[in-house]
């Protein structure tokens, strides 16, 4: 496959942007070679700067629900453009799509719009913060919350790929207000709360992660976070940038059946455009400036560009709900598809699947959380993602994450996607 154009693009962005990409896991570092140079893309179709098509796994870490360019929301960003781009001031659509998030997800009450899930978090613990008067707050070994201070301590996606999942440059203060417990053990959260009384702000955790690859909870798991967080006066976050809108209409809280006091969102919310917001209980998010004392401020905030795309994308899913049973029917198709093939060719790799998110683990243990995901082999990872790639299938370019399915996959092209699989794992065994 050419990627020679790709490959030129590469070598110059690297002389005037760190590692040649605005975010570390786009530069293949963790699967080798050179990245690809997306130049358009349309339904579950990418195509790079040399011409080639790719079936895609990513639509862009998850936003992409509906595939690329959709035409709904390309009519309503190239409506919204005639009317300029961004005022600093407040508009109808942040009120419109306010309204429609608390009427999506039944525990936010109130909720505040901002550019990145890692905006949305950073804020969530820190009015979690306000709230409760306390420092230290809960994470989980191999969950990702974005690149805020806080939660870059045992931190998941890009920094586990690149093994600085503790990063220089966040300060011991920092660090030693971020406890961290391996996911799905209640006892050892049960642990730091006992040793650390009346100090504990928030938990923050991804439902269902898949930063560190796709990791379910555990039965009980949720429900018993919820118990400790009520017995303890501790907020509850739960962080669906990536769940949210996804795993159901009322994202992985709605599938699980758990109500947290805070939630953060992104990615779909936007529709593709930057977008990040953060809600919950209106008692703790009346605490948010210029309601209450905690500030957090942003002067591209609900810019009514991406409040078009992202208004449009949850009017979809919010009067579409056959999406989510479509996606859960192409998800079931290609798990079933990739298990066929490992039956076949006698292996054992798991696979952890869950509506329109799955990831493929090369190792045969079962994986319940980070350790266990680092158990993978990362190198016939590697292979299998180039292997795959070759095969016009664009994969996320790092084990330690979930690869997303779009409603643009028609059942042929979630053959082809079987097909590639069980084609790049002969030729990677050589069997
Ligand atoms: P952003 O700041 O990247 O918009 O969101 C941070 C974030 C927060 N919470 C969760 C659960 C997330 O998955 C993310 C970002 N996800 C990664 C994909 N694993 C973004 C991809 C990247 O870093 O380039």
């Amino acid at each position: 496959m050419n990627i020679s154009t790709s490959q030129s693009l590469f070598e110059k962005a690297q002389q005037y942007i760190p590692g040649g990409v605005n975010s570390p896991v786009r530069a293949f570092r963790a699967v080798g070679g050179s990245p690809i140079f997306i130049k358009s893309a349309k339904g579950p179709y990418v195509y790079d700067e040399d011409g080639n098509e790719y079936i895609e796994l990513i639509n862009s870490w998850g936003p992409m629900i509906l595939g690329h360019a959709n035409d709904l929301i390309q009519k309503a960003v190239s409506d919204a453009i005639q009317h300029s781009f961004s005022f600093g001031a407040p508009t109808r659509r942040e009120v419109e799509i306010a309204e429609l998030i608390v009427s999506m997800v039944p525990s936010i009450e109130k909720v505040r719009m901002v550019n990145s899930g890692t905006e949305a978090t950073m804020s969530a613990i820190r009015v979690a913060r306000g709230f409760t008067g306390r420092d230290k707050i809960i994470k989980f070994e191999g969950c990702y919350h974005g690149h805020g201070d806080s939660f870059l301590i045992a931190a998941g996606s890009g920094a586990a790929t690149f093994g600085t999942p503790d990063s220089p440059g966040v300060t011991r203060g920092v660090a030693n207000d971020t406890l961290t417990a391996p996911f799905n053990d209640l006892s050892a959260v049960q642990g730091l709360v006992d040793a650390n009384k009346n100090q504990i702000a928030a938990l923050i955790l991804e439902p269902v992660v898949g930063n560190m690859g796709c990791v379910l909870p555990a039965e009980g798991f949720l429900e018993g976070l919820r118990r400790i967080c009520d017995e303890e006066g501790i907020v509850l976050i739960l962080d669906e940038v990536m769940t949210g809108f996804r795993l159901s209409k009322g994202g992985a809280q709605e599938r699980f059946g758990i109500t947290p006091d805070l939630t953060t969102l992104g990615k779909i919310i936007g529709g593709g455009m930057p977008v990040g917001a953060y809600g919950g209980k209106a008692e703790i998010m009346n605490w948010v400036s210029p309601a209450g004392p905690v500030y957090q401020a942003g002067t591209l905030s609900g810019n009514p560009i991406a409040m078009a795309a992202g208004l449009t994308m949850l009017n979809y899913l919010n009067e579409h709900p056959e999406v989510y049973s479509q996606l859960e029917v192409s998800g079931n198709r290609l798990v079933n598809g990739f298990k066929n093939s490992q039956q076949k060719l006698g292996l054992d790799y798991t696979l952890n699947h869950i509506g329109s998110m799955y990831t493929l683990f090369f190792t045969s243990q079962p994986v319940t959380d980070f350790s266990t995901a680092k158990s993978s082999d990362l190198v016939l990872f590697g292979k299998y993602f180039h292997a795959m790639l070759n095969r016009g299938i664009y994969m996320g370019p790092s084990q330690f994450e979930s690869m997303f399915l779009s409603t643009a996959l028609t059942d042929s092209h979630i053959d082809t996607i079987i097909a590639a699989n069980q084609e790049s794992l002969k030729e990677i065994l050589s069997i």
